[in-house]
C-alpha cells in the first residue's frame, strides 16, 4: 500500500504550479543559500524561520527582476495608453506564494525546500499581510492589479505606504481590542524605494494673482517617497508596479526653529510631516472628516499626478510634439480610475497642473481632465459619502477650492440653461452644499469631472441611476455604466484551494485560471457520484485543516463533520450579523426545548473587524461572543451547535476559510451592499449561499439558477415600500413567538449574567430605530435556514448544488471585470500576449 499523500506531495503534483526541473531546483537552492549568507548574514545553525522566509522571498524576488525591468522597457518602447488605478487602499495580503504561482516557480521551490528539510508552509506563515485596506474596496483594488497584469495591461497602481495597516483585532473578555499593525517592523522584502523619483507636495499657503496667472505660494512642503512593489501577471512574464508613497519631511523643515536656535526641536518636529502616511483610517463604509485624512487624500493625488504627468511628458508620443500640444492630448495616452471619491481631489489637482503649470486655458484643461478621469462609486450609504467642509479646504488647499468653485459655477450655469429657474434642482446638483456647515460634495464633483461613472453590481448601478444620482443620470445618461465586481481566481482558488484546483484540472485542463468561464464544463458532472465524492473529499480535508488551525491558534475544538456555516466581513449594522445571531439563538432554544429532536449539526463562525469608534458594531461582537459562550458550554447542546468568533479576520485568514466553508451568509438589507466580493469567493470554493437579493448575490443567483441558492427576504422594492409605509419592529416581535423569545432573552440579561443591561442598546436599536429592518426579514430567513439544514442532510443534493455553484462562478473572475473597464471606460484592449522568458534573448 502506498502512503497517503502529504500536503507537500499534493502541492508538488499540481502541474499548474510549475513542474520542478532538476536544474531549476539546484538554482533555487543556490539562490536561497546565497541570500541566507549574504543578505541575512546567517548560517543554518542560527537561522530562524523568519530568516528562512526572508532568504526565500529575496530568492523569489530575484526571479522577478528581469521580468519587471523588461516589462517596463516593453511599455516604454510600445508606448501604449496607460491605466492608473488610484486608491487610498490596496489590501494585498501576502505576496510570496502568489508570486511563486504567477511566475510558475511554486513546484520548483517546494521541491528545493523539501530537499533542504524546510517546511514551506511554516516559512510562508512568517510573512506579514500587507493590510493596507479595510475590506472589499481595498481587496478589489488588489484583485484588479492581479488581473491587469495577467491581461498584459500597462497599468500602475498608486496608493499610500501606511506604516500601520488595518489594526490587529484581539478578542479579550468577549470584546474587541485593537493593536497597531506594525507590518514593516522586520522590513518588506518585495519593495524597492525610489528616492530619485521623490516628489514635493504642497499644503496650506495662499493664492496669488500674477500677470502670468494664478500662483499658489507660501506653502508647506512634504516629500512623497515612492516605494515600488512588483505585481506579476499569471504565466505571462509581465510584472507591473504598485507604487506606494511614503511621507518624508524636507531637509529644511521648520526653518524658523533654526533661526530661534532650537535645532533639537526642529529635528524632532520632522516627524510631524511624516505622520501623513503613518496609519490607515480603519473605517469601512463611513466618512470621517478628519484633517489628516484629507491630507492623505491630497498627498496621494498630488504625488501620483506629478508622476503620471512626468511619465507622459517623457513618452515617445509626447516627445514627438511640442510641449504645449503634447499636454493637450494627454487623455489619449492616460486613463485614471478613481477608487471611490477618496482620491477625487485629483480632479482639481489636474486642473491646477494644466492651467497654472502648463498654461492651458480653462476649456483645454477641462477637456483633458474630464477625458482622463473615471469614477467608481462603491456605496450608497449616506454616512459614507464624502463631504469636506470648505473651511478645511480653504486653509489646506486654497487653490483647489477656488478651482472647485469655478467648476461648480460653470456647472450651475449649465443647469440653469437646461432647467431655467429650477432652483431646487440646482441645490440638489450643486457641489457646494449650504445647509449647515458649508461643504463640498465629492461625488458630485467626481461625476461632473469624469467621462464615466460606474457602480459595482447591476442592482447598485440601477440604484445610482434611479436614486442617488438621478438628476445627474438625467443629464448624462451615457456617463453611467455598470461594472460588476470580480475576484482573482489565482489567489481565490488556485492558491488557497490546491485540492479543488487539482480536481478541476483533471476534468477540464489547466486553462481555467485565465478563462474562468470554462468552469461551466463542470456542470455535466454535477450529479456524477464519483465526482461528487471527489469534491466532498477535498472539502472534508479542507475542513479538517481549518479545524486544526483553529485548535492550534485559538484553542477551540470543533466538530469537522458539522456544517461549517460562515459569515466573514466587516461588522456593520447594514450587513446584519444580528440576523445571523438571532437564528443562532433560535436554534439554541429549539435544542433546549427538545434535546432529542433531529438536528443537523452546525459550527457557526462569524468574523470581522469593527471600526474602533463604531459603538454598535463593537456591541454586536460582544453579543456574538457571549451567546457563543452560553451555547458552547451548555451540555445539552453537545456538539450539535458551536458558535466561534473568528478573531482578526484578514486576507490570510480568508484564504484558509473559503476552501473549508459549506454555507456562506450574505444577509445585507436589499439595496445596501453595493456588491460584496466575499460572496463570490465562497461560491468559487463550492459553498452554498443563504442570502438576500442584494448586490452581486442577484447576479450569482442568475448565473447558477434560483434552485442552487437559498434566497430570502425583501426585494429592494419591498424595502422601499416598507420604509414608506413605516416599519414597526413591534409588529414582527408580537407576531413571532421565537423572535420574541430571542429578544426577551437578550434584553433580559440571559447572555450577560451579572449585567442584565449589557445589551439593552442593541435590543433598543432593533426594536425602535433599526434602519436595516432586521425583523422584517426574520421569518423568511428562519424558513430558509431550516431548508438549508434539510438540504445538508441530503449530501448528494448538497454536492450537486455545490458543483453547480463552482461551475457557475466564471462571470465573477476579476479578469472579466477588468476587460470591461478596459474596453468600455479606458479605451484599451486586454491581451493574452506573453513576454519572452527571462533567459531568452530578444
Ligand atoms: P517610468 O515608467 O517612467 O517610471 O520608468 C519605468 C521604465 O520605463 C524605466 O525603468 C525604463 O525601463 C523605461 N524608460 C523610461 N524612460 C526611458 C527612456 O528614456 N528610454 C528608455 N527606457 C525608458
Ligand atoms: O466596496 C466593495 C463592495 O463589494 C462592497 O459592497 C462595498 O461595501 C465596499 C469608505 C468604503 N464601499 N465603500 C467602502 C471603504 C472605506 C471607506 O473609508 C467607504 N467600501 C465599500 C467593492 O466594490
Amino acid at each position: 500500500m502506498s502512503r497517503p499523500l502529504s500536503e507537500l506531495d499534493k502541492r508538488k503534483q499540481i502541474s499548474v504550479r510549475g513542474i520542478a526541473q532538476v536544474e531549476d531546483v539546484t538554482e533555487v537552492k543556490k539562490g536561497f543559500n546565497r541570500h541566507l549568507h549574504f543578505s541575512l548574514i546567517k548560517d543554518r545553525n542560527v537561522a530562524t524561520p523568519r530568516d528562512y522566509y526572508f532568504a526565500l522571498a529575496h530568492c523569489v524576488k530575484d526571479h522577478l527582476v528581469s521580468r519587471w525591468i523588461r516589462t517596463q522597457q516593453h511599455y516604454f518602447e510600445k508606448d501604449p495608453k496607460r491605466v492608473y488605478y488610484v486608491s487610498l487602499e490596496f489590501y494585498m495580503g501576502r505576496a510570496l506564494q502568489n508570486t511563486m504561482i504567477n511566475i510558475g516557480l511554486q513546484g520548483t521551490v517546494d521541491e528545493a525546500l523539501y530537499q533542504m528539510g524546510l517546511d514551506i508552509e511554516e516559512l510562508e506563515d512568517m510573512e506579514q499581510d500587507a493590510g493596507l485596506g479595510n475590506g472589499g474596496l481595498g481587496r478589489l483594488a488588489a484583485c484588479f492589479l492581479d488581473s491587469m497584469a495577467t491581461l498584459a495591461m500597462p497599468a500602475v497602481g498608486y496608493g499610500i505606504r501606511y506604516d500601520y495597516g488595518i489594526f490587529t483585532q484581539r478578542i479579550r473578555n468577549f470584546e474587541q481590542s485593537e493593536e497597531p499593525d506594525d507590518w514593516l517592523r522586520f522590513g518588506c522584502p518585495w519593495e524597492k524605494a525610489r528616492p530619485e523619483y521623490m516628489i514635493p507636495v504642497n499644503f496650506f499657503g495662499r493664492v496669488m494673482d500674477t500677470p502670468d496667472g494664478k500662483r499658489w505660494t507660501d506653502t508647506q512642503i512634504v516629500y512623497a517617497m515612492p516605494y515600488d512593489n512588483p505585481v506579476p501577471g499569471y504565466n505571462n512574464n509581465i510584472v507591473n508596479t504598485l507604487r506606494l508613497w511614503s511621507a518624508k519631511s524636507p531637509i529644511e523643515f521648520n526653518l524658523k526653529f533654526f533661526n530661534d536656535g532650537d535645532y533639537i526641536q526642529a529635528v524632532l518636529d520632522r516627524n510631524l510631516a511624516e505622520n501623513i502616511s503613518r496609519v490607515l483610517y480603519p473605517n469601512d463604509n463611513m466618512f470621517e472628516g478628519k484633517e489628516l485624512r484629507l491630507k492623505q487624500q491630497y498627498f496621494l493625488s498630488a504625488a501620483s499626478l506629478a508622476d503620471i504627468v512626468r511619465r507622459y511628458k517623457s513618452s515617445k508620443f509626447a516627445q514627438a510634439k511640442n510641449p504645449h500640444d503634447a499636454i493637450k492630448c494627454m487623455h489619449e495616452k492616460v486613463a485614471i480610475q478613481l477608487n471611490d471619491t477618496h482620491p477625487s481631489i485629483s480632479i482639481p489637482e489636474l486642473m491646477r497642473i494644466l492651467m497654472d503649470d502648463e498654461k492651458l486655458s480653462w476649456d483645454d484643461a477641462w477637456h483633458v481632465t474630464t477625458n482622463v478621469f473615471a469614477y467608481t462609486n462603491h456605496t450608497v450609504l449616506p454616512e459614507a459619502l464624502e463631504r469636506w467642509p470648505t473651511s478645511l479646504l480653504q486653509s489646506m488647499l486654497p487653490r483647489h477650492l477656488e478651482i472647485i468653485y469655478q467648476i461648480n459655477f460653470l456647472w450651475m450655469q449649465q443647469i440653469d440653461k437646461l432647467y431655467p429657474g429650477d432652483f431646487d434642482r440646482m441645490r440638489r446638483m450643486s457641489m457646494v452644499e449650504e445647509d449647515g456647515e458649508k461643504r463640498i460634495n465629492m461625488a458630485r464633483l467626481s461625476i461632473v469631472g469624469s467621462h464615466a461613472v460606474n457602480g459595482v453590481a447591476a442592482i447598485h448601478t440601477e440604484i445610482l441611476k434611479r436614486d442617488l444620482f438621478r438628476d445627474f443620470f438625467e443629464i448624462f445618461p451615457n456617463k453611467f455604466q455598470n461594472k460588476t465586481n470580480g475576484i482573482t481566481p489565482r489567489r481565490w482558488l488556485l492558491l488557497c484551494n490546491p485540492g479543488l484546483a487539482d480536481l478541476i484540472c483533471e476534468k477540464i485542463g489547466d486553462e481555467w485560471p485565465v478563462h474562468l468561464e470554462q468552469l461551466a464544463q463542470l456542470k455535466k458532472w454535477a450529479k456524477d457520484p464519483s465526482f461528487q465524492r471527489a469534491v466532498a473529499k477535498v472539502k472534508q480535508e479542507n475542513k479538517f485543516k481549518l479545524a486544526s488551525i483553529l485548535e492550534h491558534d485559538y484553542g477551540v475544538k470543533i466538530n469537522p463533520s458539522s456544517m461549517f456555516d460562515i459569515q466573514v466581513k466587516r461588522i456593520h449594522e447594514y450587513k446584519r450579523q444580528l440576523l445571523n445571531l438571532l437564528y443562532i439563538v433560535c436554534m439554541y432554544n429549539r435544542i433546549k426545548r427538545d434535546p432529542t429532536a433531529n438536528f443537523v449539526p452546525r459550527t457557526v463562525m462569524i468574523g470581522g473587524k469593527a471600526a474602533p469608534g463604531y459603538y454598535m458594531a463593537k456591541k454586536i461582537i460582544q453579543l456574538i461572543c457571549k451567546v457563543g459562550h452560553a451555547v458552547n458550554n451548555d451540555p445539552i447542546v453537545g456538539d450539535k451547535l458551536k458558535v466561534i468568533y473568528l478573531e482578526n479576520y484578514r486576507v490570510t485568514l480568508a484564504e484558509k476559510i473559503m476552501p473549508a466553508s459549506d454555507l456562506s451568509q450574505q444577509l445585507s438589507t436589499a439595496g445596501t451592499e453595493a456588491s460584496g466580493t466575499g460572496n463570490m469567493k465562497f461560491m468559487l470554493n463550492g459553498a452554498l449561499t443563504v442570502g438576500t437579493l442584494d448586490g452581486a448575490n442577484i447576479e450569482m443567483a442568475e448565473e447558477m439558477g434560483m434552485e442552487n441558492i437559498f434566497i430570502f427576504g425583501m426585494t429592494v422594492e419591498e424595502v422601499e415600500a416598507l420604509h414608506k409605509r413605516g416599519y414597526n419592529a413591534w409588529d414582527y416581535y408580537n407576531r413571532n413567538a421565537e423572535l420574541k423569545q430571542c429578544i426577551d432573552q437578550i434584553s433580559g440579561g440571559y447572555y450577560s449574567p451579572g449585567n442584565p443591561d449589557e445589551f439593552k442598546d442593541v435590543t433598543n436599536m432593533l426594536m425602535q430605530y433599526d434602519r436595516f429592518l432586521t425583523f422584517a426579514d426574520f421569518d423568511d430567513y428562519v424558513q430558509k435556514q431550516d431548508i438549508v439544514s434539510d438540504t445538508y442532510a441530503n449530501q448528494a443534493k448538497w454536492l450537486e448544488m455545490s458543483i453547480h455553484n463552482i461551475a457557475s462562478s466564471g462571470k465573477f473572475s476579476s479578469d472579466r471585470t477588468i476587460s470591461e473597464y478596459a474596453r468600455e471606460i479606458w479605451g484599451i484592449e486586454p491581451s493574452y500576449e506573453k513576454l519572452p522568458n527571462p533567459h531568452e534573448v530578444v
